[in-house]
């Protein structure tokens, strides 16, 4: 009896240990995937969960290039969330952060798995007028998961009407807002061509009437240092050995048929997005039970 317990006592041991060894069977994000702080803070790029749908084939939403965009401008019969209405919305953020808090889950009850050892204290969160829609939206940065699906940013606006949470926008962290209504997000992995030149990434619009953001379009490059091979000399005008490729959202990059453009065209493509656009400076906090509490 004695022995059968040792062996017991071994196995049991034996298992924890080697599940203290094991990574997760959905676990693939790494940091060395993910863009540094001096590359998001140098080049400004990003990546959404859609993206890496475009870039496994699936079937992302169709991009929607949108006209200038109006700002700050309130949705069509739209009035800023205030009084008892501003409680309740306060209260329903409260409860989504507590749900992401408690329960490692995101506004709609998906499951977004915790790695414990990363720390809940890594996750952030923002009540702040992101959108410039003259009600404060809820900003949720959740990073302490290793399933990659699980990594996500979200903006979350309210419907005082229907007393509900709902989603304008959400993407893989590193997004970078500015006061003209446009996110600019770094994609998932820079794998591509790119190298150091730029993080790729995409544009996002906010578009009033539906008070939600849109991807509108992508930027990658192409650094002849990494891959010499066919690259396109005769649109490399300033013969830096770069070039730029401009997408729309949903597409993909074909390095040998598609155009690219030079540095210039490039800038003139950014500029049509941020010129004269600042950063929003989101007074992110981190995720505990204090910071939830002192939004109510
Ligand atoms: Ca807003
Ligand atoms: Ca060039």
């Amino acid at each position: 009896m004695r022995k059968r317990k040792m062996i017991l006592g071994l196995a049991l041991v034996l298992t924890l240990l080697s599940s203290c060894g094991r990574e997760p069977q959905d676990a693939y994000w790494k940091d060395s995937d993910r863009p540094s702080a001096a590359q998001a803070a140098g080049t400004r790029q990003a990546e959404n969960s859609s993206e890496q749908l475009a870039n496994a084939g699936g079937q992302p939403e169709e991009a929607a290039p949108l006209s200038a965009v109006p700002s700050p401008v309130l949705p069509q019969g739209e009035e800023p969330v205030t009084g008892a209405d501003r409680a309740a919305m306060l209260k329903a953020y409260s409860d989504v952060l507590h749900g992401f808090y408690d329960g490692h889950v995101d506004h709609t009850g998906q499951d977004l798995g915790y790695y414990e050892e990363s720390g809940m204290g890594l996750n952030r969160f923002a009540v702040y007028d992101v959108d410039l829609d003259g009600q404060d939206e809820l900003l949720v940065s959740y990073t302490t998961t290793l399933a990659s699906a699980g990594v996500r940013e979200y903006v979350l606006g309210y419907d005082a009407e229907s007393g509900t949470v709902r989603e304008e926008f959400s993407g893989n962290p590193t997004v970078i807002y500015y006061d003209n209504g446009v996110i600019e997000a770094l994609w998932y992995y820079n794998r591509g061509r790119a190298g150091d030149v730029l993080w790729p990434y995409t544009f996002w619009r906010y578009d009033p009437q539906a008070d939600a953001y849109r991807a509108t379009e992508m930027a990658d490059a192409w650094d002849k240092s990494l891959v010499e091979e066919g690259f396109p000399d005769s649109a490399d005008k300033d013969g830096d050995g770069v070039v730029y490729y401009l997408i729309e959202y949903g597409d993909y990059v074909d390095y040998n048929s598609d155009t690219p453009v030079d540095k210039s065209g490039y800038d003139t493509w950014r500029e049509s997005f941020l010129g004269g656009a600042n950063e929003l400076p989101v007074p992110f906090v981190d995720l505990d039970e204090s910071n939830i509490n002192s939004i109510r």
